[in-house]
């Protein structure tokens, strides 16, 4: 089987398999790895979720860019040198691409950039821990994540346990509402809250099964051109407590106002200080919920596959 290759798109050869034999495939980005976890940690986590969407019976496709093109299935020694924090290598969303593609940059993607290349090679599953959305006062400051668009111009499933807890939570529900872009709880009707269980908002619509998923996702994809989301709350065992979630919640967003975090750094900034205050409970939660995410997309993608 030949490679697919583009002047911009390179979908690695065992994926390129894979999606020629209609075989099971799920997307996994690089910037939780790359800017959103800590060292060592951020490697472990790469290779746990390969691991569990393989275990769930599906090919993981690690997406990033390397030398001005979109790799669709990094090896993880190339995730790992994306991730040499010497480097400092660019966090690239949407509309990043084809300016780093350009200069022939490395770089590792956000959902955003992630479904963009996921999309150009056919894949229609990925995994992440959470989704981008509205910010905190961005009312003021329009501070909204490229994800939601991103989600509304892609048909795509996303497994992620809701959006991150830093974000409006009121305010990213409404926007996927305007969008178009459907969620459903997995086995709950409670939006989950990323490091929490349940963020004190509710859903529409629960599956209780990865064959309900896909069978929901199949359906979706033949009437809407936008993503659903599969929202899979993290397990009760590994949730955060909820008063040191609040309690770190509020020294992130003082440290973030101290050092007058902008842009495409508010959120890195805020995890890292996070997981700072929290003494490391943070990236334990984050690791359980965002490995759970990738095998539950790699046993929906082996239902979809055969649909
Ligand atoms: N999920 C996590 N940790 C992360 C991210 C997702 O558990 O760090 C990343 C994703 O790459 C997502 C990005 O697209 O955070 C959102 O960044 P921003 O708010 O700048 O759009
Ligand atoms: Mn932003």
């Amino acid at each position: 089987m030949e490679t697919f290759r583009s002047p911009y798109l390179d979908v690695r050869e065992e994926v390129a398999t894979a999606l020629a034999e209609s075989r099971a495939v799920v997307a996994l980005e690089s910037t939780i790895v790359v800017h959103g976890l800590p060292a060592p940690t951020n490697l472990d986590v790469a290779r746990d979720c390969e691991n569990a969407v393989r275990d769930a019976g599906a090919v993981p496709a690690t997406v990033g860019v390397l030398g001005g093109r979109v790799v669709v299935g990094l090896t993880l020694a190339e995730l790992s040198d994306l991730a040499d924090p010497t480097r400092h290598v660019a966090k690239l969303s949407s509309r990043d691409l084809g300016l780093a593609l350009a200069r022939g940059l490395d770089g590792a993607t956000t959902v955003a950039g992630t479904l963009a290349g996921a999309s150009a090679a056919g894949v229609a599953v990925m995994a992440t821990g959470g989704l981008g959305g509205v910010h905190r006062g961005a009312a003021a400051t329009y501070d909204e994540s490229a994800d939601l668009t991103a989600l509304s111009r892609t048909s795509a499933l996303v497994v992620a346990s809701g959006v991150k807890s830093i974000l409006d939570i009121g305010a990213t529900l409404e926007r996927l509402d305007s969008l178009g872009v459907a969620v459903a709880g997995y086995r709950t009707t409670r939006f989950p809250g990323f490091y929490l269980a349940d963020s004190g908002f509710g859903v529409d619509w629960s599956v209780a099964t990865p064959e309900e998923a896909a069978r929901a996702f199949a359906a979706h994809r033949a009437v809407a051109s936008t993503a659903m989301l599969l929202a899979n709350p993290i397990s009760v065992a590994s949730a955060l407590d909820a008063d040191l979630h609040e309690a770190a919640l509020a020294a992130a967003f003082a440290h973030a106002e101290e050092v007058g975090a902008h842009g495409k750094e508010v959120t890195p900034i805020l995890l890292a200080e996070f997981a700072r205050y929290s003494a490391g409970a943070s990236v334990a939660a984050n690791r359980d919920l965002v490995v759970d995410n990738a095998s539950l997309a790699g046993e929906v993608a082996v239902r979809l596959a055969l649909t």
